[in-house]
């Protein structure tokens, strides 16, 4: 597929998908939907990369939200097709076995904010605002920010983001546990790069069952949660990365994974 909407780089085994349409703050309409849910397939299928970057282009916005004037006619048939698109794209990148980054470089409103919740890290720019103003224009979260936020930040706060329709800074983002790291903006990149070729060189197998266990385990009973676990964590004794990984540290040298 040609991409129009998104930038797509590999480098060192860590892939960077950049939403590229500045002007319109990257707000996501159909065809970056889809240009995304492609890029996600390329992440998951291509074992030349190991982790993966989602930011936005420019200096003032991540994702602006879902575009709004797609939206503004739509019957809701076509915005449910709309919604099934972007929760099915969304949840690509949240169970992609491969670690995915958001690199949050400025506004993360509505699906912006949804898109950054599906990835397994958030690392803000300073200037980062987040929001759910869905409200504000007679809507709610359609793409999966009712449940994620929730999740993320407790019922408390995101009935009062979600239904107040209020935006909070980096800072407060945080301290409430909505983001892991806030980089000066200038900083976030490369930041971000780093992490991600530190997890690029880490044992694949074990990075994709920590993700499952996470995942899959969070919303289960606990004795089936750590049942699951328990399979995950046997499941890596199946990889030379798991010998090497012990041995190297019993021989106190460095590991040479292979990720294998
Ligand atoms: N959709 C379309 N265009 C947008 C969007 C958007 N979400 N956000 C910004 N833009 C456009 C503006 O229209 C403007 O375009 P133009 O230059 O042609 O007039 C350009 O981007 C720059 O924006 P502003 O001039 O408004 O820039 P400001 O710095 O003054 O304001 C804000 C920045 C605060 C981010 C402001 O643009 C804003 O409030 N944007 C809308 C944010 C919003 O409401 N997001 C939620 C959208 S709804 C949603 O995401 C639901 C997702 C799932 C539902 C699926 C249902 C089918």
């Amino acid at each position: 597929m040609e991409y129009k909407n998104i930038l797509f780089e590999v480098a060192d085994g860590v892939a960077t998908i950049t939403i590229n349409r500045p002007k319109a703050l990257n707000a996501l309409n159909s065809d970056v939907i889809g240009e995304l849910y492609d890029a996600a397939v390329k992440c998951k299928t291509d074992e030349a990369i190991k982790a993966v970057i989602l930011t936005g282009a420019g200096e003032k916005s991540f994702v602006a939200g879902a575009d709004i004037s797609q939206m503004v006619e739509l019957r809701p048939q076509q915005a449910m097709l709309f919604m099934e698109a972007g929760i099915e794209t969304f949840r690509m990148f949240e169970t992609l076995p491969k670690p995915v980054i958001a690199a949050v470089n400025g506004f993360a409103l509505g699906g912006g904010v949804e898109l950054a919740m599906s990835c397994d890290f958030r690392f803000a720019s300073e200037n980062a605002r987040f929001g759910q103003p869905e409200i504000l224009i007679g809507l709610i979260p359609g793409w999966g920010g009712t449940q994620r936020l929730t999740r993320l930040v407790g019922i408390g706060r995101a009935k009062e983001y979600i239904m107040g329709g209020g935006q909070i800074d980096a800072k407060r983002a945080y301290e409430i546990g909505l983001v892991n790291r806030v980089y000066p903006l200038d900083q976030l990149m490369a930041e971000t790069k780093k992490f991600a070729a530190k997890l690029a060189t880490l044992p694949g197998f074990a990075l994709k069952m920590a993700k499952h266990a996470i995942n899959f385990g969070y919303d289960l009973a606990l004795d089936n949660a750590l049942r699951l676990e328990t399979e995950c964590c046997s499941q890596c004794f199946s990889t030379d990365d798991q010998k090497e990984g012990m041995k190297a540290f019993l021989e106190k040298r460095k590991p040479a994974f292979k990720g294998r």
